[in-house]
């Protein structure tokens, strides 16, 4: 069945208007099963940020989580919301909300997690440092870059994800995998975000990756990611398949290419 996206929110004339020199904000927010989280990041979100705009995309979570997104748009101008009809992982909701994104016309589109490991207090460090790139990216593996409460088992996947990743595709990124960052709208313009096949994490490697190959400049800006207290994680054995398959697929492409450029 197709997840065909229904909107609610006020009209976007009637939202303020972002007082940000690089013009109108909106952070993507996906969610699945955060109705423990989600007012209360949001409501920091809109103290930390007045301009920058939510849009919160909700794959109908059984527990509420887009009843709670509905009350939110109400009650804020700045809030909006996309209800897709099932769990489609994270890539496939991202690329729902960045289409809405770039038709409503943002000038900048951020992705952040509704888990509270995301802080909105740091998104000020990912605004300044877009001045010099069109990508930036809230890095847990930078210096000055940090993660609390994470047990070794998942600082392992995650620094040894990111090495699998830079030997493979050979990109110079220490955080690809992270889902704290800013688009230009011209970035997301020329990534062709239409062949994007990822559907999980896996997205946020992909999407690293084409930005650089489309010769566009990435930047890293420290974040303390601090891993959540309420609500379970969605990270599965599924979407770990999808990584290790993508991302050795792409490098074994890049391999073979190589080898027939030389020939
Ligand atoms: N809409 C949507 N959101 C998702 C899906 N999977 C994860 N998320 C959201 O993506 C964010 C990161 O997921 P999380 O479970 O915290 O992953 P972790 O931080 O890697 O453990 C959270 O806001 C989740 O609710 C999905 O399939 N659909
Ligand atoms: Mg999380």
């Amino acid at each position: 069945m197709k997840n065909s996206p229904e909107m609610r929110g006020p009209a976007l004339s009637e939202s303020a208007a972002s007082a940000h020199p690089l013009g109108r904000v909106v952070m993507v927010m996906p969610t699945f099963n955060e109705a423990d989280n989600l007012a209360w990041i949001v409501d920091r979100l809109l103290a930390a940020q007045p301009g920058v705009e939510v849009l919160v995309v909700d794959d109908s979570s059984p527990d509420g989580t887009g009843r709670i997104a509905d009350e939110l748009t109400d009650a804020h101008p700045r809030v909006h919301v996309l209800h897709r009809t099932a769990k489609g992982g994270l890539g496939a909701a991202y690329l729902a909300g960045f289409a809405w994104a770039l038709q409503e016309g943002f000038d900048v589109i951020g992705e952040m997690d509704a888990d509270g490991s995301h802080q909105p207090e740091q998104l000020h460090r990912l605004l300044d440092a877009l001045g010099e790139a069109d990508l930036v990216i809230g890095s847990r593996w930078v210096p000055g870059g940090s993660v609390v409460n994470w047990p070794w088992q998942r600082e392992l996947l995650s620094r040894g994800g990111n090495l699998y990743v830079r030997l493979l595709l050979g990109i110079d990124v220490r955080d690809a995998t992270a889902g704290f960052r800013l688009y230009r709208r011209t970035t997301l313009e020329k990534i062709r975000l239409d062949e994007v096949r990822s559907t999980g994490y896996v997205f946020q490697t992909d999407l690293v990756a084409r930005t650089l190959h489309a010769g566009l400049t990435v930047r890293e800006v420290p974040i303390e990611f601090v891993e959540r207290v309420r609500g379970a994680s969605k990270m599965s054995g599924q979407v770990a398949a999808e990584s290790l398959r993508r991302i050795t697929a792409w490098g074994l492409r890049d391999r073979w290419q190589q080898l027939r450029g030389r020939r």
